[in-house]
């Protein structure tokens, strides 16, 4: 048979030949205008190159709502041609070389062939994801009513053996965290009992958290409806935060920023987290009304940006423990995941940037003196510079893309994919 088609790696240097003198000019005039308040893009160059950001297995395939999923076409059947996906991201983007995988969906046969693939692809694995919120083929109990929560022992127990299942993958493949969402909660008054249900679930959780190795991070991620719609067991960060404090230093709260009541300040929760060290990564996305999964920086791209400007002022405070991962949890409906997946990587990239470029010490001084023009501006400032060319050149320095989406779509990629992976019936949505 013949090799899988790739994106090559001189194909993205021919294209990015045709776009490099533009790339310089526009660098150039972006340097002036940065140097003239002692800011650096050569710097700021050299901090996007270094940021990186891991990618879903599951946001390679279409998504789909409650109500239907559009399969696109050439979709990855299985988890070795989501690591082809992958690998075609980091190989446009240069910022995203992990994978982060969730059980059972990417269960693999044998972990040596899951390894080698990695390996010849150029991409690790990011944090591994437990899955207790669907019922698999021929499993025992059913998680209709919870898991790591439910009422019934035994419901519990497989829940727990699941995670530890989980974390067992995870060592063989070179993972180095566990992230627990549980969909348990209830809908209607009266069904559940509060306190009970966060008792077993800590139950649960500390006997996950015996099985986690000392060079491992347990993520707790909330999330404050859906599947359940009256309540939920781990609905907002309080409680996430409480359960880590429970568990003890080896877990630490994931902030989804899809899973928070709209309006919710995020980035004063993220600042929270930071303050009493327990922020343990994030999953980027974006959202309107709920968790909508919809593409990072798409909705509320000031918002994104507020919360680099609370992990950058940790980074240079030198904030101790300090050090969240950062992974992407999206689902797309009408767009190309890779196009969408490329996209919100850069949007992550820029916030990042952006947070760099605010001028700390004036807006200390505002703060001080209670100038809140001066401080909203001093953000501004940095929010609207359009820093694309320093993201282009960090791109195109670490053997990316100047123009990601333009590469992917001149490749054939999909087209490609879409004749080595027919069509299969029944490849499920994968997304809550
Ligand atoms: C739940 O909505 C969630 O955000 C969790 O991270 C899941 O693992 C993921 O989406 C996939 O359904
Ligand atoms: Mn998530």
């Amino acid at each position: 048979m013949a090799a899988n088609f790739e994106i090559e790696q001189d194909f993205i240097a021919e294209q990015n030949r045709a776009k490099s003198a533009w790339l310089a000019e526009d660098l150039e005039y972006l340097g002036k205008k940065l140097a003239r308040h002692g800011g650096d893009v050569e710097s700021l160059i050299e901090k996007a190159r270094g940021l990186k950001v891991a990618v879903p297995s599951w946001g390679v395939g279409t998504g789909g709502t409650r109500f239907a999923r559009f399969p696109g076409q050439g979709e990855p059947r299985g988890v070795f041609e989501k690591l082809e996906d992958c690998s075609t991201i980091n190989k446009l983007v240069r910022t995203t070389p992990a994978v982060s995988l969730h059980i059972p969906w990417d269960k693999p046969e044998h972990t040596d062939q899951l390894i080698a693939a990695a390996k010849q692809h150029g991409l690790e694995f990011d944090a591994m994801n437990s899955n207790t919120f669907q019922d698999q083929l021929g499993q025992k109990q059913s998680y209709k009513y919870g898991s790591l929560s439910h009422e019934d022992a035994a419901t519990r127990k497989q829940a727990v053996e699941h995670n530890i299942e989980c974390i067992e993958i995870g060592k063989k493949i070179g993972s180095k965290a566990l992230t627990v969402w549980v969909g348990d909660g209830s809908n209607f008054a009266g069904q559940s009992n509060f306190r009970l249900a966060l008792g077993r679930y800590l139950e649960s959780m500390r006997e996950i958290y015996a099985a986690v190795p000392d060079d491992w991070k347990l993520f707790i991620e909330h999330k404050f409806f859906e599947p359940a719609f009256y309540s939920s067991v781990i609905n907002d960060w309080g409680t996430s935060y409480i359960c880590a404090t429970e568990l003890g230093p080896k877990a630490s709260c994931l902030v989804d920023l899809g899973h928070h009541a709209p309006n919710v300040n995020i980035e004063q929760i993220v600042s929270r987290l930071i303050q009493f060290k327990k922020l343990g990564g994030f999953h980027f996305n974006d959202s309107k009304y709920g968790d909508d999964d919809l593409d990072a920086g798409s909705v509320k791209p000031f918002q994104l940006f507020l919360i680099f400007n609370e992990l950058v002022d940790a980074e240079l405070s030198e904030v101790e423990g300090f050090d969240p991962c950062y992974m992407l949890d999206q689902s797309h409906n009408v767009t190309d995941p890779i196009e969408s997946l490329v996209t919100s990587s850069i949007e992550i990239s820029r916030a990042f940037v952006q947070a760099h470029m605010v001028d700390r010490s004036k807006l200390r001084e505002a703060q001080k003196a209670g100038d809140a023009i001066t401080a909203l501006g001093t953000l501004k400032e940095a929010f609207t510079t359009d820093v694309s060319p320093i993201l282009a050149a960090a791109r195109e320095r670490s053997g990316g893309a100047i123009d990601p989406v333009a590469v992917y779509r001149a490749s054939g990629y999909r087209t490609q994919k879409a004749k080595e992976r027919p069509a299969q019936i029944g490849i499920s949505a994968g997304i809550v």
